[in-house]
């Protein structure tokens, strides 16, 4: 399957013995060296792009462990892959070979929350969802949510700089992560934690662990800054009959809600087409060509929703938005969070998804949506696009029944060089992966890749974190 898709060579690493697997079996209590049929699981991406055949996944539960398994694969030279949640859509997580799967999840303690300062320390497997059930209990959220909260972790979260659907407000997670520990390719354990917000102490080293991958170092624990939960949540959606519309009802929301907005989303037909058939969601709208969602979180419930509601009739007046409905109702509120969080799941049902997640400048931002469609033409069952406009971030999905050859060599390099002679960028949220080392180029200079590569090589002379991934292969 891979090697069909991704023509590249098993790199020069130790074949796993018995010696190895008892070795592992000492660091770890046995039943947490999960080898044979139970591996899987572990061996296949999220949307089924990559598939391993790892015969070993290791599930430590301290730090002192990872970095007792890496000491000796590191001095073995055997390849790992680190692996969260899995639910990573650049085929990172999963190894591409033999490579030792370390599973970040039994990873799963909070060490603590503090209320007061809002600082939240813990181990990087606790899933997103749990720790923002944990928070809550402490008036707090974590500032950031994604439609795969259930299952990824805040760990996975960290490693691919995850974006997800409150961006505009928090901003991303260089600025949220306070501290992270991270065990090197060596077992050298680096404490970069810190309590404070303010931290100027030389070289902000976190920032490497922070969007990499797990190319660099496995993340072991973070602090992160939790604000204050909102006390008033309210939301619109509303439906738009062109994109130049879509715009500017996205400048009268900075407008007009400025500091309690926090989400602006944007939804093409054909993709809220998917989720509401394919969940069997009822849309409290008609048919548009778009869709919007506008999310307010603020700490008057009567504010929030008066000035949402006027945004919504004026919107209407200057005839932006064609229909809308506001609701701070939890229930309906989660039906229309449904409809964009589970379009992804969605396309899946359908078909093999071809995905790209682009940064692209607002002006030309879903151009390249019907440009695509009319590309591919009958060979595609579905192009569509959606995603985070308030972020300048489309996805863009093209689905087909099954993985095609023809198809895959019309949308690539063809996106990221359209992407790219926008100086957008071929990656805005999900990461490099698997999948785009070799796209690297489009969106990162020479000179900024040579960087990139001598870091790894001190970081990780042997290469053994997650290879064949983030980094363009040497010839290239
Ligand atoms: P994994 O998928 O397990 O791993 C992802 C990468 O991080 C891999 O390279 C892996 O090796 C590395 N890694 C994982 N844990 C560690 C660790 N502790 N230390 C070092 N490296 C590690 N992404 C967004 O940015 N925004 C979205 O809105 C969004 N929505 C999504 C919705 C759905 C339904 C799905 C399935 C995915 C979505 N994603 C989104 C992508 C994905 O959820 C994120 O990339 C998420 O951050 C991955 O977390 P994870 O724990 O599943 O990591
Ligand atoms: C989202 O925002 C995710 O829903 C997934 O980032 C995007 O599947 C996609 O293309
Ligand atoms: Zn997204």
């Amino acid at each position: 399957l891979t090697k069909d898709r991704y023509p590249v060579k098993r790199g020069n690493y130790a074949i796993i013995n018995d010696q190895d697997v008892a070795k592992f079996e000492s660091i770890l209590e046995k039943h947490r060296v999960i080898t044979g049929e139970e591996t899987q699981g572990y061996n296949i991406d999220w949307i089924g792009s990559v598939r391993g055949s790892s015969n070993v996944v290791l599930k430590p539960k301290t730090t002192e462990e990872v970095s007792e398994i890496l000491k000796y694969c590191n001095s073995r030279k055997i390849a790992v892959v680190p692996q969260g949640g899995n639910t990573g859509l650049v085929g990172g997580s999963v190894p591409v070979f033999d490579e030792v799967v370390i599973s970040m999840s039994l990873m799963n303690q909070i060490e603590r929350i503090d209320e007061y300062s809002g600082i939240v320390r813990c181990q990087s497997g606790v899933v997103l969802e749990a720790l923002e059930a944990n928070v809550r209990e402490k008036n707090l959220c974590v500032p950031l949510d994604l439609g795969a909260k259930g299952s990824c972790h805040i760990g996975g979260n960290v490693s691919t700089n995850a974006g997800g659907l409150r961006l505009i407000r928090y901003g991303n997670l260089h600025g949220s992560v306070l501290g992270v520990e991270a065990v090197l390719a060596n077992g050298q354990i680096m404490n970069l934690m810190s309590n404070f917000k303010k931290d100027n102490t030389g070289f902000h080293l976190k920032h490497l662990f922070i969007g990499s991958e797990g190319s660099l170092g496995i993340v072991t624990k973070l602090a992160i800054h939790c604000p204050t939960a909102p006390q008033a949540v309210n939301l619109a959606f509303v439906g738009v009959e062109n994109y130049q519309n879509v715009l500017d009802t996205f400048l009268l929301a900075k407008k007009e809600l400025g500091e309690i907005l926090s989400s602006v989303e944007m939804i093409d037909e054909l993709s809220l087409g998917c989720s509401t058939t394919m969940c069997n969601i009822q849309s409290p709208l008609q048919t548009y060509p778009f869709y919007m969602i506008f999310e307010t979180s603020g700490s008057n419930n009567a504010h929030d929703e008066e000035k949402l509601t006027n945004f919504l009739n004026n919107a209407m007046e200057k005839s932006l938005v064609a229909d809308g409905v506001v609701t701070n109702e939890s229930a309906k509120m989660k039906t229309i969070w449904e409809m964009r969080e589970r379009i992804a799941e969605s396309l899946l049902k359908m078909g093999y998804c071809f995905k790209y997640d682009i940064s692209l400048p607002l002006s030309h931002f879903y151009e390249i949506v019907p440009v695509l469609r009319e590309r591919v033409g009958d060979l595609a069952k579905i192009v569509c696009g959606y995603g985070h406009v308030g972020d300048s971030n489309l996805h863009l999905n093209v689905l087909c029944d099954s993985f095609n050859k023809e198809i895959y060599s019309l949308v690539e390099p063809f996106v990221f060089e359209y992407t790219s002679k926008l100086n957008g960028s071929v990656s805005a949220e999900h990461g490099i992966g698997f999948h785009k080392p070799k796209y690297l180029h489009f969106s990162k200079s020479k000179e900024a890749i040579d960087m990139m590569r001598q870091l790894k090589t001190l970081m990780d002379p042997n290469e053994i974190l997650n290879p064949y991934k983030v980094l363009p292969p040497l010839n290239k």
